[in-house]
């Protein structure tokens, strides 16, 4: 298991805290995933599509032998395992699974773009990354996450869930 990853987990259903654990179960029943860490919940105002409900977020760090496409696909399953509904594009959802970063890889496909292009720009993603991981790295950002966090103005909608 020699790929590190880091995910992104949301859910705006209820409810929302047993849809995280069973996402984060799910993942942790696959024998090629090892979770090696996992944010705090944090309750998130809805960014993009605003007409929603608040979130709630974390972010997780994995090592895995799948590639990230697989990757993609157990996520993708995982969803569906979990009765996502999602009645629009950025509408709510029972849970969604975003691959933030593979190792230190720029992959560009039909399906995948890692690092996530949005990651840098939403706090409910960055708050609980740094938490697990002050010192990353995104590749091509030479910025420290931390001096990106500081300049987001949306830094108020995540708080610290329970
Ligand atoms: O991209 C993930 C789904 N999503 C979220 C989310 O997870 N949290 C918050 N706060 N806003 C969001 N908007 C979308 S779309």
């Amino acid at each position: 298991m020699d790929n590190t990853v880091y995910l992104s987990l949301g859910s705006n259903i209820e409810n929302r805290e047993a849809h995280l654990k069973d996402a984060v179960a799910l993942l942790e029943s696959y024998k090629d995933i090892h979770i090696l860490a996992i944010s705090s919940i944090y309750e998130t105002d809805p960014v993009g599509y605003i007409e929603q409900g608040n979130f709630l977020n974390i972010v997780i760090k994995i090592e895995t032998s799948f590639s990230a496409e697989k990757l993609l696909q157990k996520c993708l399953y995982t969803e569906e395992r979990l009765g996502r509904i999602r009645e629009f594009k950025w509408g709510p959802r029972t849970i969604d699974l975003d691959i933030l970063l593979y190792n230190n890889e720029n992959i560009e496909s039909e399906n995948l773009i890692i690092p996530h292009p949005r990651m840098h720009e939403r706090a409910f993603v960055l708050i609980p990354l740094i938490e697990i991981e002050p010192n990353i790295k995104i590749p091509t950002v030479t910025t420290p996450l931390t001096q990106i966090l500081d300049e987001i103005p949306d830094k108020g909608g995540v708080r610290l869930w329970r």
